[in-house]
Parts: structure tokens; C-alpha cells; sequence
């Protein structure tokens, strides 16, 4: 089994701490999917990675997907918990990150346009995203309790954990730490995870543009 990963890319890396909980081997294929020469579009017609590429060559696409498939396929350790409200708080805890994701990078491509090009109230949209789902991911998250969502690591853990990240190596200046430190205090512990060390986010060079 492969992975086609980005090394920056907070979805790559929720799957990739999820395969190491789990203890799955797999061979990872890193590229840029944004330039040309990129294998990802052979793989997704959503030309987007994540790919989990199983040995018969099909492909797992969409990270919420591909969890859902691990969790299938490679049941132990599950990363939801058995009970169905504390699954579907963790699955909540998955929307609102990937959420924030999704609008930090539609804000980051369009602060790429010419500024005469550039749609301020669209880069100031995306970014109340950014700045709401963090602070209801706060609101959410119990600041005394280890884990995100029960008694154990999980799904809700790798989600919050990789958004917090992610925001921290791509976009220092909003300086979420200062608004939401119990946050924090909570990625600096689980950074000390070896699933979350072997997988810390490294930018990559994209070659042209992308808008
Ligand atoms: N919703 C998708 C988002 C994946 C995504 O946006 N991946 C980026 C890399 S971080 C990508 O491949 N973008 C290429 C594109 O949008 O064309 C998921 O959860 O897998």
C-alpha cells in the first residue's frame, strides 16, 4: 500500500498519524500537487491528494474517506470511540478542522492574485472561518481532559492536533497561541506523540502559480 502525501498538507498528515497509530506499513509518496508534473490527477479525478494506493492499484481518495476505510480495514487501534455521541463528537471535531483548512487555503491562493484582481470581503470570509473554528474547536475541546474526546487518543485528537499545526507552520502571524493557550498547551502535548513527530509539517516549493 502507498500514501501520495504533501509534506505540508494537514489532510496528508491526519492519515499518516492514523496509519502510524495503527501500525500499518505503507510506502510514502511525497510530490507537489500543484505542479505539473504531479502523479496525483492518474490517481483522484479530484486531482487532490491524500491517495491511498491499495497493491491492486485502486485508489482511496478524500481524507475522512480514507480514515473510514482504515478503520475498516485496520480496525486496532480504533481512532473512534465505540460509543455513538462520543463518535459523532469526534467526527465534529474533524469537520470544524478540516473547515478551517479548507478556508485557509482558499484565503492563501486568493492573497496570491494581483491585488487589482484580489477579493478582499472573500480573503476577510474565509478568514472569520479560520478565526471561528479555532476558537469553537476551544470552546469544545474539555481544557482539563487528556484526550479530546474520551479516555483515549483518537481521531478528535489527530484532527485537532493537525489543524493547530498546520495554522502554526503556515500562518504564524494570527498567533492563535496568544487567544487559546489551553490549545497550546495541548499541541505541545501531543506533538510529543512519535506519530506526531515523525509527521511535523515541512513546506514545499511550488513550481508557477496556482491562481
Ligand atoms: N477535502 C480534501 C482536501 C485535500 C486537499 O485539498 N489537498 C490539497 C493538498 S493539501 C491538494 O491536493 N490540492 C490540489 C487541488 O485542490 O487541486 C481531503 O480531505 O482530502
Amino acid at each position: 500500500m502507498k500514501l501520495l502525501s504533501a509534506t505540508p498538507s494537514p489532510y496528508a498528515r491526519k492519515v499518516r498519524i492514523a496509519l502510524a497509530e495503527k501500525g500499518v506499513a505503507f510506502d510514502l509518496l511525497t510530490e507537489v500537487p500543484w505542479n505539473e508534473d504531479t502523479s496525483t490527477p492518474q490517481h483522484n479525478p479530484l486531482e487532490k491528494l491524500p491517495v491511498l494506493i491499495l497493491d491492486d492499484g485502486e485508489t482511496v481518495y478524500e481524507s475522512d474517506f480514507i480514515l473510514e476505510w482504515l478503520e475498516h480495514h485496520h480496525p486496532e487501534p480504533s481512532m473512534l470511540p465505540a460509543d455513538p455521541e462520543l463518535r459523532l463528537a469526534a467526527r465534529r471535531f474533524e469537520v470544524l478542522a478540516d473547515g478551517v483548512c479548507d478556508a485557509f487555503v482558499l484565503w492563501f491562493f486568493e492573497s496570491f492574485r494581483p491585488e487589482a484582481h484580489r477579493s478582499q470581503s472573500w480573503m476577510d470570509r474565509q478568514h472569520r472561518k479560520i478565526t471561528g473554528g479555532l476558537a469553537e474547536i476551544d470552546r469544545l475541546v474539555p481544557a482539563e481532559a487528556e484526550f479530546c474526546v474520551g479516555d483515549r487518543f483518537g481521531l478528535a485528537d489527530i484532527a485537532v492536533g493537525t489543524v493547530l499545526d498546520y495554522m502554526r507552520a503556515r500562518y504564524p502571524a494570527l498567533d492563535w497561541q496568544t487567544r487559546h493557550p489551553a490549545l497550546a498547551a495541548r499541541l505541545d502535548r501531543l506533538s510529543e506523540r512519535p506519530s506526531f513527530r515523525e509527521t511535523v509539517p515541512v513546506p514545499q516549493q511550488i513550481a508557477g502559480s496556482v491562481v
